[in-house]
């Protein structure tokens, strides 16, 4: 059995900066173990048609190595899936990881032995490591939802999930295709697929929001504007809660009449992009100015959509506009104007079963080559949940997660010390622009270790205090917002059945989260129980 200072698991960005980090600045006898066959995380396996990153390259990325951020050159406004794992790999060039990570290899179980303070890890190839450190860097999104749809396991076709797509090309021309989920990687599925298909039927449950991407090929001059900003742009995402380059406007939707406020909407309509929340500072806050937004969204639908039939169902939304991830697209809504595309509203015609042939709704039943699930994931909770974590005196995760998921600052949980998560629950992660989220994370949990090793102490966990606090806090932030005006919403465990009911990440945004670690780390870590 072999010992380690530190085991990391995983090598998306995370467990990539992370292992540079341990191994290089603190001399930790480091580990990384990843499930996957090379590093990438959820770039890795989102390698479903059209996977495409829908925060802005320049910002999609390391801030921490002037080198790295210069040496590399973004082509696209936003970047591609492969682009992305490229991306990846020469930074793992640059940093040399690759002989520190175990691929192939998925953890099984973790337990935490106090007697010994040291972690005992196995994976499903019967490898056992022992450690002092655990650093969980599985991804917010890693855990794939398949939902339980009866007759699944009779279907003669192939079925597909967006977050765990085949390595080798799945054949989808002139094949008849059923997707079932209309999310970001829904919106950016199906038009790419439209044009290959022989048919496509999208099961869709709730209309989305959805804004143009607008992507584009970056001139030499707006590369060269990136590279010689890298200061600027690292100080500016470090500022706004989302942790992109945009900030929101200081007027709201009511300081302008409709002209006025058109031409602004227009504007940013015609720009796309995440930033069209942002050109209001009311619209995410506020439910009447919210509505004035998700009108003139409605209006661009209605306009590009020629059903009206098809038109009423994209646009029936239920939830106000970025109370559930807004997505970008191209051309999503330009797909429903060709005859290969065909709209089914799960609201009025559910799915009962999944056929030898195909699906069965109440009023249809299709015959399917293939079926494609971008039905989104166990989010933040699920990839831990799925380690079969065990702490002191034999405490579950999943037992003690059972009511809500409880940490402090979504980095540490009470009763299992020494443990560390990258973007869990109870941080800002999925609300973020996730490479910003993950320095910080990184770079405070590399800060906590030093200390630790300089002060020469055993162990460390959050107090179940300061916990319970903190679980107050996001409860109490995510009332005063409109996150928690949408009915079904994997922030708040909605979709999947039997997960608790309550928001998971922290809404607070990026800069009050950020001052908040900096003081629990200034004033020595007064929240957790050291010994
Ligand atoms: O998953 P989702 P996703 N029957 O959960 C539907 C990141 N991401 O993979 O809205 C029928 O958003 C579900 O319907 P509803 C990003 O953070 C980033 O698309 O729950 N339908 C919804 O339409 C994103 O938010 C990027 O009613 C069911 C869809 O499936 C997150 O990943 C790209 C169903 C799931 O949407 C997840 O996105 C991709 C059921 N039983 C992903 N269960 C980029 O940056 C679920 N649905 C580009």
């Amino acid at each position: 059995m072999i010992k380690f200072d530190t085991i990391i698991i995983g090598a998306g960005f995370s467990g990539l900066y992370q292992l540079h980090k341990c191994r290089d600045e603190l001399n930790l006898k480091t580990l990384a173990i990843e499930e996957g066959s090379d590093i990438g995380g959820t770039w890795y396996w989102n390698r479903y048609p059209g996977a495409r990153c829908d925060s802005e390259s320049h910002t999609y990325g390391f801030t921490f190595s002037e080198k790295i951020y210069k040496n590399w050159t973004w082509k696209e406004k936003y970047p591609k899936q492969n682009t992305i794992l490229k991306y990846l790999k020469y930074v793992e060039k640059k940093l040399d990881l690759k002989k520190d990570i175990l691929f192939n290899n998925k953890i099984t179980s973790a337990k935490y032995f106090e007697r010994k303070n040291l972690w005992k890890i196995k994976t499903n190839k019967n490898k056992v490591f022992l450690c002092k450190y655990l650093i969980c860097a599985v991804g917010s999104l890693s855990a794939a939802n398949i939902p339980k749809i009866k007759g699944l396991n009779k279907f003669e076709g192939n079925y597909y999930h967006t977050g765990k797509w085949p390595k080798k090309k799945v054949n989808l021309k002139n094949n008849v295709v059923a997707q079932i989920g209309t999310g970001s990687s829904g919106i950016q599925v199906a038009p790419t697929i439209a044009k290959e298909v022989k048919k496509l039927v999208i099961f869709q449950r709730t209309p989305n929001y959805s804004i143009p991407a607008r992507n584009k090929k970056l001139t030499q001059d707006l590369i060269r504007k990136y590279l010689d900003n890298y200061k600027k742009i690292k100080k500016l995402i470090k500022k706004t809660p989302g942790g992109h380059t945009f900030s929101f406007a200081n007027k709201s939707v009511f300081d302008c009449n409709k002209i006025e406020r058109d031409k602004i909407f227009e504007k940013a309509w015609a720009k796309g992009s995440l930033a069209f929340r942002a050109c209001f500072n009311d619209i995410t806050k506020k439910l009447k100015a919210n509505k004035i937004a998700s009108n003139f969204i409605k209006e661009k639908i209605l306009a590009t959509v020629k059903d009206k039939k098809i038109a009423k169902i994209l646009t029936n939304f239920d939830h106000p506009f970025t109370s559930k991830r807004p997505t970008l697209n191209t051309n999503y809504y330009e797909i429903f104007n060709r005859d290969n595309v065909e709209l089914i509203d799960l609201k009025t015609n559910p799915i009962i079963k999944i056929t030898k042939k195909g699906i069965k709704t109440k009023n249809n039943e299709f015959n399917f080559d293939k079926i494609i699930f971008a039905t989104g994931y166990d989010a933040l909770t699920g990839p831990l949940l799925s380690l079969n974590l065990e702490g002191k005196n034999k405490i579950k995760l999943k037992n003690f997660w059972s009511k809500s998921p409880k940490t402090y600052l979504g980095l540490m949980i009470p009763n299992f010390p020494n443990l560390f998560i990258i973007q869990g629950p109870g941080s800002p992660s999925v609300l973020t622009n996730v490479p910003v989220q993950i320095e910080q994370h990184v770079e405070w949990v590399t800060n906590c270790l030093g200390f630790l090793i300089r002060k020469n102490k055993k162990s460390i966990e959050p107090k179940l205090s300061s916990s319970k606090k903190w679980g107050n806090e996001i409860k109490k932030l995510a009332n005063a917002s409109l996150y928690m005006k949408a009915k079904i919403s994997w922030y708040k465990g909605d979709n999947i059945p039997g997960k608790p009911k309550v928001f998971i990440p922290y809404p607070g945004g990026l800069p009050r989260y950020r001052n908040i670690c900096n003081k629990v780390e200034k004033n020595r870590y007064k929240e957790f129980l050291i010994k």
